[in-house]
Parts: C-alpha cells; structure tokens; sequence
C-alpha cells in the first residue's frame, strides 16, 4: 500500500482516504462519493482496529462484511481497498500511540476511556501508510474528526481532512454499522435520539440559546422513551470540545444512549450562517 501511495503522489495524483470499519452503509459511502468526485485516487480502508475497542465492548462481534463491502467500493468506483490484519497494523512488540491530551477524555472518551487513543494512533498509521492528500470523516462522530484535525495540526500530517454530513434513515435514525445489533423493537426506539434533537433544532429555531434548557427539553424527550438508556447529552463548543450555557458560537447538540447493549450516538451541529452571522445554521 505504501509503494502504491509513493507512487501515486510521484505521479501527481489528488488521493482520497476513506477511513472506515467495514460493514459499509449509505454514511460510508457518501464519504467514499465525495471522494470519488474531488480525487483522482480513492482508496478505502476497512480495518476493525482492536485499539479503539474497550475489554467489554464488540470488537469480536463487530459485523464483518467484506465481500459485500467490496462489491459496493467497486461500484462505486474506489480504486483500492486497503484491508490489513490486525497483527500487520500492531506487529509483536508496538508501543507507539498518539493521544491528543484535553479533547480525548470527555464525552465518547469518558464513556470509552482509551477509544481516542486507539482511534489517533490508526489513523496517523493510514495516513503514513496511505499517504492522502485529502482523508474523508463523517460528522456523524464529531468528536473523532475533531481530535483527527488536531492531531494533524499539532504532528504537522499533511493532509486535508474533510467532514462530510450525518447519512440518515428516512425516519431521522443516524446511519450506523451497530444500527445492525438492533432488535426491531429497539430500532423503533433509537428514533429517540434524533427525535430529542429535533426538539431542541426546533427550541432553537424559536429562539431559545440557551443551553440548560435544551438540555432539559432533550432529557424529557428520552424520559418519555423507557427502552432508551440516556448516557449523556451535552451542548458543547465546536471547537473545545467543552459545555458552553449559551448557544453563540459554532456548537454541537451531543448525545449518547444505550438501547438494550447497543451504544448509539447522534448530534446536531449549530453554526452562525455565513450571510447572517446573527442567524444560526442548524445541522442535523
Ligand atoms: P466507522 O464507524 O466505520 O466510520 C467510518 C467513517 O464513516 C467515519 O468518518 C464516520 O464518521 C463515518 N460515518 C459513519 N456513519 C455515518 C453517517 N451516518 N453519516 C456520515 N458519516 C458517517 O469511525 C470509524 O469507523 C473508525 O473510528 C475509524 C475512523 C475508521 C478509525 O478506526
């Protein structure tokens, strides 16, 4: 993969990585679309990185789907597939990780301590290894494509990351290889988190900005969903990563739940519009 890559930027070519687990859904591929039109080389990466697992999490039962998912990379024209085995990314004797210190241990990192570690430190291995000049992340998790940019910024990585838009069901569930361990009962209850932040889109369309009260509105929202385990809801700076009381600045609306074992997460992401910076642009 890394000749490939040698060869492609020896041979001036725009390459596009598309990061991803496996188990590919309509989420994955607008990434892969978006990168197909502003690239002359895509290559996707399918590898289940053990790292990022925690010991009680599913890494063993994470859906597995390769045949399937390389049909759809080659209709979709990807010119490669870079599928590695765990033990030719983590070698016998590794020691090496990245932590982005601050952003890693709130939220998804409170919840899954380590997750961010194992996320940063594969993640600088595809793009060494790859070698992109643009690398696609989808905002469905925010807080991983904002400790990938900082880790570009701070290890001076030259690539440009690009974050793409939430892919959702057309009932408003965010697309998610985990939606698969959902039985038909909690599917139907998982529309509890885009419902909740519908609720404070729509607070905030009527003027509300402020945050402790759209986060209680959310709170009601899953109070009313008994088969949905709230982890947490947060309304947070775009940027820190860290809660803020009013909405002013670019912000996400976070939230975490568990339905049954399955931990599914979804946000809303709040900007001032560019033609009115007095306006807010909301994301969901
Ligand atoms: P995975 O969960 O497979 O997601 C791969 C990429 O698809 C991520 O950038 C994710 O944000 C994006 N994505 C997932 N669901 C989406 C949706 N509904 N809409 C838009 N984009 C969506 O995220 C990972 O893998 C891993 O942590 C990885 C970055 C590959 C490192 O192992």
């Amino acid at each position: 993969m890394q000749e490939a890559a040698r060869l492609a930027r020896a041979e001036n070519k725009i390459v596009g990585l598309v990061p991803t687990m496996g188990a590919l859904h309509a989420g994955h591929m607008a990434l892969v679309e978006r990168a197909r039109r502003e690239c002359s080389q895509v290559v996707t990466s399918i590898f289940v990185n053990p790292t990022q697992f925690g010991p009680k999490e599913d890494l063993a039962k994470y859906p597995r789907t390769f045949e399937a998912d390389s049909q759809k990379l080659a209709e979709a024209g990807v010119d490669a597939i870079f599928a590695p085995q765990p033990a030719d990314v983590y070698p016998p004797g590794f020691r090496t990780y990245v932590n982005v210190e601050g952003l890693s241990d709130r939220l998804e990192g409170r919840s899954r301590p380590g997750h961010f570690r194992g996320v940063a430190t594969v993640v600088l291995k595809l793009f060494e290894i790859c070698q992109p000049t643009y690398a696609y992340f989808g905002r469905k998790d925010a807080q991983q494509v904002r400790i990938i940019s900082q880790m570009v910024r701070d290890l001076n990585v030259d690539v440009e990351i690009v974050i793409c838009p939430i892919v959702r069901e057309h009932d408003g569930l965010a697309l998610s290889s985990r939606n698969a361990y959902l039985s038909a009962d909690e599917r139907k209850a998982a529309l509890v988190l885009s419902r909740a932040l519908t609720a404070a889109r729509d607070e905030l369309g009527s003027g509300t900005r402020d945050a402790l009260a759209l986060q209680t509105t959310m709170q009601k929202v899953f109070a009313g969903e008994p088969r949905a385990a709230l982890d947490y809801v947060e309304i947070v700076d775009a940027d820190t990563f860290e809660p803020v009381t009013r909405i002013a600045r670019p912000c996400y609306v976070l939230v975490a739940a568990f339905l049954g074992k399955t931990r599914l997460i979804d946000n809303l992401y709040i900007e001032p519009s560019p033609s009115n910076p007095d306006e807010l642009q909301f994301h969901l």
